[in-house]
């Protein structure tokens, strides 16, 4: 298994739409294992393959205390959804920044899991804000899109800060 590199906003690439996953095969199933060990490492507890520059409709996500229950998400799809709810949330691609946004209280999804099997999920709260959350990514849309124009603004400047910072480093 292996770290993978997570695309820091604003970088262009986070903004790619994801092509379905045509067939859930050995190429799939590493990439599924990297992406486990890079969401673990960082720490989080969701990461889209959009993040890590793949651009595919797949997603993991561990929301157990323990860290110890991966779900993994091929080919999501949200066919209900119900209620508000505000989170404030993170991104592993905009690190340290932290900001409230509302979303869908519940949700039913449907996917592949990692051995290409359909599957449903009925949820709410935190996971259900990080599904959401993450399937914006596969849409090529980032968090601090919610935000307002100056908020955003604000924070791509202290990206591209950071971005040159790490370069001198
Ligand atoms: O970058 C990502 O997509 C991982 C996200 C997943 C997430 C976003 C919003 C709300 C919950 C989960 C996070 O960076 S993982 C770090 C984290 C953990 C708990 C709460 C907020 C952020
Ligand atoms: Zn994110």
């Amino acid at each position: 298994m292996a770290t993978l590199t997570i695309l820091n906003y604003p970088d262009p690439r986070l903004h790619k739409l994801a092509k379905p996953v045509q067939d859930v095969d050995a190429t799939i199933k590493r990439l599924v294992d990297d992406m486990a060990e890079t969401m673990y490492a960082a720490p989080g507890i969701g990461l889209a393959a959009t993040q890590v520059n793949q651009h595919i409709q797949l997603i993991v996500i561990d929301t157990s205390k323990e860290q110890n229950d991966l779900l993994v998400l091929i080919n999501p799809k949200i066919v209900v959804k119900s209620g508000r709810q505000e989170y404030e949330e993170g991104c592993l691609s905009v690190p340290g920044i932290y900001e409230t946004v509302a979303r869908a209280e519940k949700i039913t999804v449907e996917a592949l899991d990692k051995h290409g099997k359909k599957f449903k999920l009925d949820v709410e709260g935190l996971l259900a804000v990080c599904i959401q959350h993450e399937m914006d990514h596969l849409l090529g849309k980032v968090f601090v899109e919610y935000l307002s124009p100056l908020k955003r603004n604000r924070i791509k400047s202290k990206m591209l800060k950071l971005k040159r910072e790490k370069a001198k480093a």
